[in-house]
C-alpha cells in the first residue's frame, strides 16, 4: 500500500471515532449547538496534519508483529489506529493551547483556531475536550485489555512532561526582559527533549509495544534511549524551518525571533557572535516588529547557521544510527522500528 493509501485508510478511522464521541454526547442529551461546536472543533484541529504520529503507532505495530500494515486484520488495526488517533488528539489539544501562548497566526495553512470567528478564548476549552476525548475513546476500545491502565500511565505521564517542557519553553522566552544570557544549547535540550520528543516520538512506540505486549521495562528503555535524541533532532527540525522554511512549505508563520524563543539557532549564532553582533542581537531579538525580526534573519544568514545545521544533521544521524546498530533484538524489541522513524524525519523540510 503506498504512503497516501494508507494516510486515506487511516483517516477514515477518524470518521467514525468522530460519530463515537458524538454519542456520548447524545446521551448526554446534550443541545445539538454543543455536538455541532465540538464536531467542528475535531475537524478543524484534529485530522490536518503530516498524522505522522499516528500513523506512526500503525506501522510500529505492524513492524513488531513481524507484517507490514496493510496485512493487519481488521480489529488489531482498529485498535492500533485508535491509538494513533489519541495521539492526534493529544497533538490537537497541545497545538490549539501553543498557538494562543505562542501568538501563532496559521497552522497548517489556515488560521489559528483560536483565530477563527466567533472561537477566541472558547478555544482554551476546546482544548481541553479534546484531550478528554482521548480518554474517552480509551476506555471504550481497551477497558477490557490487561495493559489498559499502562495507556493510561503512559498518556497520564507524557502529557505531564510535555507540559513541564512548555513550561520551561515559555518561561525561558519572558517577553518584557530579554535576556540572552539564559538562553545555552544544555537549556535547549532540556525544553525540547521534554515538549516535544517524549510525546512525538517514544509515546508512538511505547504505544504500539504495549499492545504488542513487547513491553519489558529494559525494551521500554532502549525505545526511549533513541527516540528521544532523535525527537530532539525533529525540534532542532522544527526551531530551523521556523527561522529559514517558508510559511507555504510549513504551514505556519514562524513566531520563535519575536516570541524571544530559546530556540536551536539563535543558541547556535550566540556561540559565534562577535561583540557588535551581539550587540544587534541584544537589541533585536524578542521584539514584535517585522524590522528587527529581519535583521536577526540577516545576522543569521550572515553567521551561516545553515552550514551549522546541516553539519550537525549529519552527525546526529550517524550517531543514532550507530546506537540503534546496538539495539539488543532479543526480546522482540525491532531495530527496524526505530530505523523506519529516523528515515522519515532524515532531512525533512516541513
Ligand atoms: C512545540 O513547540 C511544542 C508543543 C506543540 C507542545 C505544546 C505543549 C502544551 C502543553 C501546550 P512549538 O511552539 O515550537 O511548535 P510550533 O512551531 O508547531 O508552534
Ligand atoms: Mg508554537
Ligand atoms: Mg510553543
Ligand atoms: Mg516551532
Amino acid at each position: 500500500m503506498d504512503k497516501q493509501a494508507a494516510k486515506d485508510r487511516f483517516i477514515k478511522e477518524f470518521d467514525q471515532l468522530v460519530k463515537e464521541l458524538q454519542e456520548i454526547l447524545t446521551n448526554y442529551k446534550m443541545p445539538q449547538e454543543a455536538i455541532d461546536w465540538f464536531t467542528k472543533s475535531l475537524d478543524y484541529n484534529t485530522p490536518g496534519g503530516k498524522l505522522n504520529r499516528g500513523l506512526s503507532v500503525i506501522d510500529t505495530y505492524a513492524i513488531l508483529k513481524g507484517t507490514t500494515s496493510d496485512k493487519l486484520g481488521d480489529e488489531e488495526y482498529k485498535k492500533a489506529a485508535l491509538l494513533g488517533w489519541c495521539i492526534e488528539l493529544l497533538q490537537a489539544y497541545f497545538l490549539v493551547a501553543d498557538d494562543m501562548m505562542d501568538a501563532s497566526k496559521t497552522r497548517r495553512g489556515q488560521p489559528c483556531w483560536y483565530l477563527v470567528e466567533g472561537v477566541g478564548n472558547i478555544a482554551i476549552n476546546d482544548s481541553f475536550m479534546l484531550e478528554g476525548a482521548i480518554y474517552i475513546l480509551l476506555k471504550k476500545h481497551f477497558r477490557q485489555d490487561k495493559y489498559y491502565v499502562d495507556l493510561l500511565d503512559l498518556f497520564h505521564e507524557v502529557t505531564f512532561q510535555t507540559e513541564l517542557g512548555q513550561l520551561l519553553d515559555l518561561v525561558t522566552a519572558d517577553e518584557e526582559h530579554v535576556d540572552l544570557d539564559k538562553f545555552s544549547l544544555e537549556k535547549h535540550s532540556f525544553i525540547v527533549t521534554f515538549k516535544t520528543a517524549y510525546y512525538s516520538f517514544y509515546l508512538p512506540v511505547a504505544l504500539s509495544m504495549f499492545m504488542v505486549g513487547v513491553s519489558s521495562e529494559e525494551d521500554l528503555k532502549q525505545a526511549r534511549d533513541i527516540l528521544i535524541p532523535l525527537g530532539e533532532y525533529f525540534q532542532i527540525q522544527d526551531d530551523f524551518l521556523d527561522c529559514f522554511g517558508t510559511p507555504e512549505q510549513i504551514g505556519k508563520i514562524g513566531t520563535d525571533i519575536k516570541d524571544n524563543k530559546c530556540s536551536w539557532v539563535v543558541n547556535k549564532a550566540l556561540n559565534k557572535v562577535n561583540q557588535a553582533q551581539r550587540k544587534l542581537l541584544d537589541e533585536n531579538y524578542g521584539k514584535k516588529d517585522d524590522e528587527s525580526e529581519q535583521r536577526v534573519k540577516d545576522l543569521f544568514k550572515e553567521l551561516e547557521i545553515e552550514k551549522d545545521y546541516y553539519q550537525y544533521e549529519e552527525s546526529i544521524v550517524s550517531e543514532l544510527k550507530q546506537k540503534i546498530d546496538q539495539v539488543d533484538e532479543s526480546r522482540g524489541f525491532k531495530k527496524e522500528v526505530l530505523t523506519s522513524f529516523l528515515g522519515k524525519v532524515y532531512k525533512r523540510s516541513k
